[in-house]
């Protein structure tokens, strides 16, 4: 009996110092990897954008009055009540231009430039809309889902940034979160923002749910994936399609895999690494960014 106890005992000490010897390595490794990688992709979500206090789509923030953000963003909800998504896309874009680019954005962007110098690429994967990577000073990156400055026509099609806010003078005071739809005044169509080009109602230049996204935008994000020696998952549940894709199939190619995720546990177990915190730590410490 007492044998099995000092064996079970020797062998969760040995798996305490596997674990931990990982971990550890985890930094040096993750660090000569990072520096011998040519080509590097970091695929970032709404958690990069927490610490400017942009709320998550899961997360507390994914709520906008009664309604689901992916309730919202989707053809079918515009069609039904143009008014109420615009209304919605409106307090986007307020806390978008509001907020700031932090040490996670800034970190991701010195590491670009530090690549340029080196003839190193880095480029930015983005699943977000709110433009703050742009702001940070990055310059490769490839917005998967649209940009909450740009508005598309939904009749000739004509793409146009539109940075005033409000975007339409229908929309000056409109879109608190605290309100609720029954207690503001409906926005008449014909106020609403305006192609430029044609004149009819344009919409937000956002991939909504069960839309197909940008055909060239996605050949460019799939070469990356297909050619990067490291790919970072940053911010992200990995759960909406196509970029929930991406990892998986660099992890197939035999490629490596850092997670930076303010959950303990990785996302995936076939991750080669995983830094768990907030990623305005996380990552310009791994980075060895100074910010
Ligand atoms: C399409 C713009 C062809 C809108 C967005 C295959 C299987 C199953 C379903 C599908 C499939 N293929 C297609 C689908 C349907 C759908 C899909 O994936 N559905 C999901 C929900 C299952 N995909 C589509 O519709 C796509 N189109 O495929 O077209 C087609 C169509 C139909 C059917 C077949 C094929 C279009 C998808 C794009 C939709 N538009 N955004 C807007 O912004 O208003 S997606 C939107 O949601 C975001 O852009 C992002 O992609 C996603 C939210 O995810 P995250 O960014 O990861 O945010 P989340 O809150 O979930 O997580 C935050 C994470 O950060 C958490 O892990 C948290 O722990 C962490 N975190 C928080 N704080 C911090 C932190 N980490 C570090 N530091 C911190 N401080
Ligand atoms: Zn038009």
């Amino acid at each position: 009996m007492n044998k099995f106890k000092c064996l079970k005992s020797t062998f969760s000490l040995l798996q305490v110092t596997i674990m931990a010897k990982r971990n550890l390595a985890d930094y040096k490794t993750f660090n000569r990897v990072l520096e011998e990688s040519k080509i590097i992709v970091a695929l970032t979500g709404a958690g990069v954008s927490a610490e400017s206090g942009i709320g998550t789509f899961r997360g507390p923030g994914g709520l906008w009055r009664t309604h689901r953000a992916v309730d919202l963003a989707s053809p079918l909800a515009f069609r039904a009540n143009p008014a109420l998504v615009w209304e919605f896309y409106h307090w986007r874009r307020e806390v978008a231009f509001a907020a700031h680019p932090n040490n996670g954005h800034i970190a991701l962007a010195k590491y670009e430039k530090k690549c340029k110098e080196q003839g190193r690429s880095f480029t930015i994967i983005t699943q977000n809309v709110d433009g703050l990577h742009r702001r940070a000073g990055s310059e490769n990156i490839i917005e998967l889902h649209g940009n909450l400055t740009k508005v598309i026509c939904t009749k000739c099609k004509f793409i146009e940034v539109k940075e005033n806010n409000p975007i339409c003078e229908a929309l000056r005071g409109r879109g608190d979160p605290s309100q609720k739809d029954a207690d503001v005044p409906e926005i008449p169509l014909s106020e609403l923002p305006k192609c430029s080009a044609c004149g009819a109602l344009a919409r937000p230049y956002i991939v909504w749910f069960g839309e197909s996204l940008d055909p060239d935008i996605l050949d460019q994000a799939r070469t990356l994936v297909e050619t990067c020696d490291l790919f970072l998952v940053i911010g992200t549940s990995s759960v909406v399609y196509p970029a929930a894709s991406f990892a998986p199939f660099v992890v197939e190619r035999g490629k490596p895999v850092a997670e930076f995720n303010i959950d303990e546990e990785p996302a995936s177990a076939n991750f080669q690494f995983h830094f768990p915190g907030k990623c305005g730590s996380t990552l310009p410490k791994t980075l060895g960014i100074d910010i």
